[in-house]
């Protein structure tokens, strides 16, 4: 299995870049590029330190990182560089993803055996990532609440969430021009998001596109406009280990712990005792929106008080009655799970390994290893597939993925 996970990376490499899967994902991902990076440094830290170098090749001059570089041409992808009509070389789409790249810095700077090495590389990153926090924290918070809005569903890597459900409902399906939807041609309908979230992901990309992807036009008139969870949550674990490198590089750590704390406090909002987790919130209207879903474990990864530990341990029960494997991206019992279709129940492994990490920073340890022995078991059976049925173990989506060969790598190392 190590064999084939190492093969997995080597045959989705692009040269210098790591293809989240062939044919479906053909370009470099911004998460994917993170965890891809984690799996990589098992067995060739070099090579991980250059996934992260080619991914900041898309960075623009105001710290916007996209979440796709579209290093090369491939038809096979949809909504292409052409539709995007960014003007950037290499080419990139004009949303982001979940930053995940600062913890995986930390990470590589504190295992690689070759020091000199290691410094240079992460003394490279840390100005481009202090730019990309920097981005976010300034043009996606523009009050200075400490949460960050999201543009669109593509921007939390969770991109059907039954959480997305009721502001996208507010999108229109158009008008839009003829569109060819390709990742059917790649993955059965029924595991991917349907018609209609297609037609609003599109709309608001050319919503975007027609602004010129002014960061603050774009905030002001975002037609869908979420504090998500997971990606608050993801972003202050990764100010923290900003912190942490400008510490070790002999950097001003002042700013990054200034965000960490500011929004500390400010997900305090987003917790809701009924449910014993986190809620995202949708911010043109100003209220939460009350869906369970995986991402709401998320701020885990973050310095917690023990009393709403111990709810979110509680409500992790919750998640696995009736399930098989931990840990479904929407509780079982919940009217809009649906064990096969993408973010709306699935076991995805990116959720897993996070929330591992989280769960140990807390000292749960049992809760912890039971959602990597899960993830293992997953993959030992099904293979190495892009996600997971929580009830059967039935591998769905891409296949021979890279998030979850490198994640497996990550986790036996
Ligand atoms: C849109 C690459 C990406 C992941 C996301 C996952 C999926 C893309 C798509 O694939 O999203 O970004 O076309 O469906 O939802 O988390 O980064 O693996």
């Amino acid at each position: 299995m190590v064999e084939m996970a190492r093969w997995i990376l080597r045959n989705n490499d692009r040269g210098g870049y790591t293809v989240p899967a062939r044919g479906l994902y053909p370009f470099q991902w911004l998460w994917d590029s993170g965890f891809t990076a984690l799996g990589w440094a098992t067995f060739d830290p070099e090579r991980a330190w250059l996934e992260l170098r080619t991914l900041f090749r898309g960075q623009w001059l105001n710290g916007f990182l996209p979440h796709i570089v579209f290093h090369s041409e491939d038809p096979g992808y949809f909504p292409g560089p052409e539709i995007w009509g960014v003007d950037h070389q290499p080419q990139t789409t004009g949303l982001t993803q979940p930053p995940f790249l600062a913890p995986v810095v930390l990470h590589l700077l504190q295992r690689d055996p070759d020091r000199p090495r290691a410094l240079r590389e992460a003394r490279y990153l840390y100005p481009r990532l202090l730019a990309l926090h920097t981005f976010l924290h300034r043009y996606r918070d523009p009050e200075g609440t400490g949460l960050v809005g999201v543009l669109h569903p593509w921007e939390t890597g969770m991109d059907n969430s039954p959480a997305w459900d009721v502001p996208l409902a507010r999108v229109p399906e158009g008008p839009l021009p003829p569109f060819q939807r390709r990742d059917l041609v790649h993955v059965p309908g029924e595991q991917r998001p349907r018609e209609e979230d297609y037609r609003r992901y599109l709309y608001l990309v050319l919503a975007y596109r027609s602004r010129g992807y002014d960061p603050e036009t774009c905030y002001r008139e975002a037609p869908f406009l979420v504090a998500d969870i997971g990606f608050n949550a993801i972003l202050l674990y990764a100010d923290e280990a900003l912190a942490r490198l400008a510490e070790i590089l002999g950097e001003e750590s002042k700013q990054p712990l200034a965000w960490l704390h500011r929004g500390l406090a400010a997900i305090e909002a987003l917790w809701n005792e009924k449910a014993g987790l986190y809620h995202s919130l949708d911010l043109r209207l100003g209220v939460p929106i009350p869906q369970d879903t995986s991402a709401g474990f998320l701020p885990l990864l973050l310095p917690l008080p023990r009393p709403r530990v111990l709810k979110m341990r509680k409500a992790l029960g919750r998640f696995a009655q009736g399930t098989t494997y931990l840990l479904p991206s929407v509780p079982p019992h919940d009217p809009a799970f649906e064990p096969r279709r993408y973010w709306r129940g699935p076991v995805w492994p990116p959720v897993n390994y996070l929330l591992a990490l989280g769960l140990r920073r807390h000292g749960l340890l049992d809760e912890a290893s039971q959602l990597e022995a899960d993830f293992v078991a997953l993959v030992e059976q099904a293979g190495f597939r892009e996600y997971f049925n929580p009830l059967t173990g039935e591998g769905l989506g891409g296949k021979e993925f890279s998030w979850t060969a490198a994640l497996y790598l990550a986790l036996l190392d």
